[in-house]
């Protein structure tokens, strides 16, 4: 008998390389995806699979994870062996303007997952829980573990605290399989286009084929651990394959400025950039030609910034044997080619 998975957030760059490290293993994979007015499937349009076709291993159901009654019958419907609880409104900056958003999906949306499960006494689903770094805020540790005090400072952070106790709550009191996995950044040639790591990466394609476009950022100085979403996603599936529900962080055990993070993906089309100024006057430009290609624009900082992130993994590593297979270099490779690829 094939195994069977309940994706929340399929549209997104994790659940796009869940579905796809799923089906590899020859599961029969569902997706949630929210109606939109206008299609939003690309980072899947590669497995979707036709219906009425034979054999279909694929299948997307419209749903969203603030609609309790959606996600009862999906569960009670589907009856999965495993569900992984992608979905969330994830960027950081963009909570801070739609807190109660952000709440809903990322808070409450847990919290209706683990209800439907509750009520629907099926004990034999194993639930994942997108739990995050930014729980950790702001403290004063040089590598975080799962051992340390949450201290989140953004209504994200906020949200998902939630989301990560209500998991704790629920495996303890009614002996659900329901794990969190503390996920430090993961990026990939998937990663939505806002976030920094990607926004990069398509500015430095734009350069490479000869657009001269500035590119705009905020806080150049915080600190990031980044890993590939790929490995990420094997981590989350090593985790429901565990003896018993548990709460793990995936994370690189490195961290680097945005700064560093710019300096390196110019580097990968031969132009290294040189910095000078301070602050919002703060820019970077190619000596050769005198050239700018980054200016600093405080709409992007955030009203709390977390300033800080550096993972330490060796719980996933010791207990699960998870693995990365890509650096920092590596991933900026891939993602600067595939924009390079992408863009014309
Ligand atoms: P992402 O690309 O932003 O994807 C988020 C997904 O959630 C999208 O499919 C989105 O659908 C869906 N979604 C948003 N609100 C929803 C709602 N109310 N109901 C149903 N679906 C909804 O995020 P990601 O990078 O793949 O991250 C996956 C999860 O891991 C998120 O929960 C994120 O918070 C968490 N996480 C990510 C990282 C990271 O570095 N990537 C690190 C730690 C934790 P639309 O396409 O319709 O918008
Ligand atoms: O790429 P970011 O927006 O990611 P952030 O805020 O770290 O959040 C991501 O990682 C979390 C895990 O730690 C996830 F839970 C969350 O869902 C998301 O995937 O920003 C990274 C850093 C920040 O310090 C930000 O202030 O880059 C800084 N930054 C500087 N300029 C910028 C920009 N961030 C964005 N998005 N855009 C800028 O122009």
């Amino acid at each position: 008998m094939k195994k069977v998975a309940l994706i929340s957030g399929i549209t997104g760059q994790d659940g796009a390389y869940l579905a796809k490290f799923l089906l590899k293993k020859n599961y029969i994979v569902h997706g949630i995806k929210r109606r939109s007015s206008t299609i939003n499937t690309d980072r899947i349009d590669d497995i979707y699979e036709d219906r009425h076709s034979n054999k279909v291993n694929f299948f997307l159901h419209y749903g969203d994870v603030t609609d309790y009654s959606n996600i009862f019958n999906l569960i009670k419907n589907i009856n999965p062996n495993e569900i992984y609880n992608l979905a969330a409104q994830s960027h950081v900056k963009v909570s801070f303007d739609t807190p109660i958003y952000t709440s809903n999906t990322n808070a409450l949306g847990t919290l209706n997952f683990l209800e439907a499960i509750k009520t629907l006494n099926l004990k034999k689903i194993k639930f994942y829980q997108a739990s995050t770094s930014e729980m950790f805020g702001n403290i004063k540790k040089k590598s975080i573990s799962e051992k340390d005090k949450f201290n989140p400072v953004s209504p994200y952070g906020t949200s998902k605290l939630y989301s990560y106790w209500i998991v704790k709550n629920y495996r303890e009191s009614y002996n659900i399989f329901a794990s969190n996995g503390i996920l430090f950044n993961h990026e990939s040639p998937l990663r939505g286009e806002t976030f920094v790591s990607r926004k990069i990466t398509m500015n430095v394609a734009k350069r490479y084929h000869g657009y001269k476009e500035i590119l705009y950022l905020g806080n150049i100085y915080s600190k990031r651990d980044w890993g590939h979403a790929a490995d990420y996603v094997e981590g989350m599936w090593k985790m429901l394959q565990y003896k018993k529900s548990d709460d793990f962080i995936l994370a690189s055990n490195s961290t680097t400025t945005v700064k560093e993070f710019v300096n390196k993906a110019f580097s990968k089309i031969g132009i290294n950039l040189t910095w000078k100024g301070k602050g919002i006057k703060e820019i970077a430009f190619d000596k050769k030609t005198k050239e700018i290609y980054v200016r600093i624009d405080k709409n992007y900082f955030r009203p709390n910034e977390l300033n800080y992130l550096k993972g330490n993994a060796s719980k996933a590593k010791k207990l699960l044997k998870w693995k990365q297979r890509y650096n920092l270099d590596k991933l900026i490779d891939e993602m600067v080619s595939k924009d390079i690829e992408k863009t014309i």
